[in-house]
């Protein structure tokens, strides 16, 4: 027997089809509560969508950790034999919540432990750099990804002014425009927590780590082509891939590795290990594997679950800790603020933000749409007489330690032996790529300037990559040249 439809409260409602009017031509009534409800309620759907990463897609997993990494951190998901329930969000950047997903873009890898010491997020991309470093320059570098506040439209001259005038973006954008870019599905990219993090043993020596995912589907990608064309065919090709994968019981899967630093050998590495646009050399600091990471579990409601998703990297857990990396503390600031306003000061109690397996003891409460509290009986003070949770000092700092040098500046980061803007992007295009990934570098490059990218930027564009390469350098600018046959600008493009 079918379930009797019900207002909001529980109440029978006469029709799902007709409202109510005086007479059959007359006047809707106010007073059809069910029609008001349904109405208002339709109009409160959304919640904002995020300001950045807004287009995304979920799952549910595991980690097993499969190797002894003890002596780096005591970290309880860490430890040998641990499995830890986990969510994953990946996303696009810049694009808004229905653009396509095949876009270039770096891709977001958002991943959620739910550990015994309550969630412990690892919020990174498919790259393990980015285009800035300083946190200062977030909201610039976003708005010129993002619209022009006149049309309303993309705008690649904007794209390539801000990367030009910050060339600490080379690294990053040489893999945006090569192979990576683009990625076949989202069961085919790498994931990395991109900055360096702080892991603590059960002696309380400290390490420096880089986080690595490396996809057992193997690294695959979309040419420039195919992606067009999906993006007119499909838009959320990714997500349903992702989706039907899981549905059919093929559980995409990832091997977790980190790179580890000794704390004493960060200030004499021939690069800055807290500038997030550069990565560590696998040479200098291998991969260690940690665990494989698998996703077996579709949400159950696409907007409770992944839409709700609140990743923070404000949340470690006692044995992981931050960095100088000012990215990464710009971050540990960001998000939770994020959340407060997307979707309201609560946000930690909706069902995928919920910690599974640690209870929460906090003296929080009250604010809009609470619905989980304390006992009666639990004072909502502290320091108390009458039982309340007591913080536990032997865990303290939170986020971890390390020195430095307390006078107050506005500076860049100290510059290590090889550190430069396009150091690594030129290693990148000589030593990683092949001639045929280089290539595809070069036409992927040219087709976007090709894309509208206007004077005086369009210059400079062609400067940028003779500084990357001066190979690839003059192929970009000669491309650029042959494809303006009339000398003319085209129009601002998508994508
Ligand atoms: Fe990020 C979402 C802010 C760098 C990876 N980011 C996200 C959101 C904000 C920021 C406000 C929306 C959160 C939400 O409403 O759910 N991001 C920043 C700021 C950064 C920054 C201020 C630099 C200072 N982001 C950054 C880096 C990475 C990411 C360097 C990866 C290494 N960001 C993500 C993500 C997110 C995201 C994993 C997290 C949740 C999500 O997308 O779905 O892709």
């Amino acid at each position: 027997m079918t379930k009797p439809t019900t207002t909001n409260t529980g109440t029978p409602v006469e029709s799902d089809n007709e409202s109510l009017t005086a007479g059959a031509q007359g006047p809707i009534l106010l007073h059809d509560h069910y029609l008001i409800e349904k109405l208002a309620q339709f109009n409160r759907e959304r919640v904002p969508e995020r300001i950045v990463h807004a287009k995304g897609a979920g799952a549910y997993g595991e980690l097993v950790v499969t190797n002894d990494v003890s002596r780096y951190t005591k970290a309880k998901l860490f430890q040998p034999g641990a499995r830890t329930e986990s969510l994953v969000r990946f996303s696009t950047v810049a694009g808004e919540q229905g653009s396509p997903d095949t876009w270039r873009d770096p891709r977001g890898f958002a991943v959620k432990f739910y550990t015994e010491d309550g969630n412990y997020d690892l919020v990174g991309n498919n790259t393990p750099i980015f285009f800035i470093k300083d946190p200062i320059k977030f909201p610039d570098f976003i708005r010129s990804q993002k619209r022009l506040p006149g049309n309303g439209l993309r705008d690649h001259t904007m794209q390539w002014d801000f990367w030009t005038l910050r060339p600490e973006t080379a690294h990053q954008v040489t893999w945006l425009m090569g192979d990576r870019g683009i990625p076949k599905t989202y069961r085919h990219m790498n994931g990395y927590g991109s900055h360096t993090y702080q892991w603590v043993n059960a002696a309380g020596e400290r390490f420096w780590v880089k986080y690595h995912f490396k996809t057992d589907q193997g690294s695959e990608y979309l040419t420039q082509a195919d992606a067009d064309r999906i993006a007119g065919e499909n838009a959320d090709y990714h997500r349903q891939d992702l989706w039907e994968a899981i549905e059919r019981g093929e559980f995409p899967s990832w091997t977790l590795h980190v790179q580890v630093m000794p704390v004493a050998e960060a200030e004499g590495y021939r690069f800055n290990p807290f500038d997030l646009t550069k990565v560590w050399s696998h040479r200098d600091y291998p991969l260690i594997e940690v665990g494989k990471w698998t996703l077996s579990r579709n949400p159950g409601n696409y907007f409770v679950d992944i839409e709700q998703a609140a990743f923070e990297p404000s949340n470690v857990v006692p044995g992981i800790g931050f960095s100088p990396d000012k990215m990464l503390l710009g971050r540990v600031f960001a998000y939770a603020d994020a959340h407060r306003y997307r979707i309201g000061t609560n946000y930690a109690q909706l069902p995928p933000n919920l910690p599974r397996a640690a209870a929460v003891n906090s003296y929080s409460k009250e604010g809009a749409m609470r619905y989980s509290y304390n006992d009666a009986s639990v004072p909502v003070y502290a320091p108390n007489s009458f039982g309340g949770p007591h913080a536990d000092p032997s865990l303290a700092p939170d986020g971890g330690l390390w020195e430095f040098d307390p006078t107050m500046v506005r500076a860049g980061y100290v510059e290590h032996a090889e550190d430069g803007d396009f150091t690594q992007a030129g290693t990148l295009v000589r030593e990683v790529l092949d001639d045929a990934q280089r290539e595809r570098l070069v036409s992927n490059i040219v087709g976007h300037v090709l894309g509208g990218v206007r004077e005086p930027v369009l210059g400079r564009v062609f400067e940028y990559w003779k500084n990357v390469d001066p190979d690839l350098g003059k192929r970009v600018e000669e491309g650029v040249l042959a494809g303006r046959v009339d000398g003319s600008t085209p129009p601002p493009a998508q994508g």
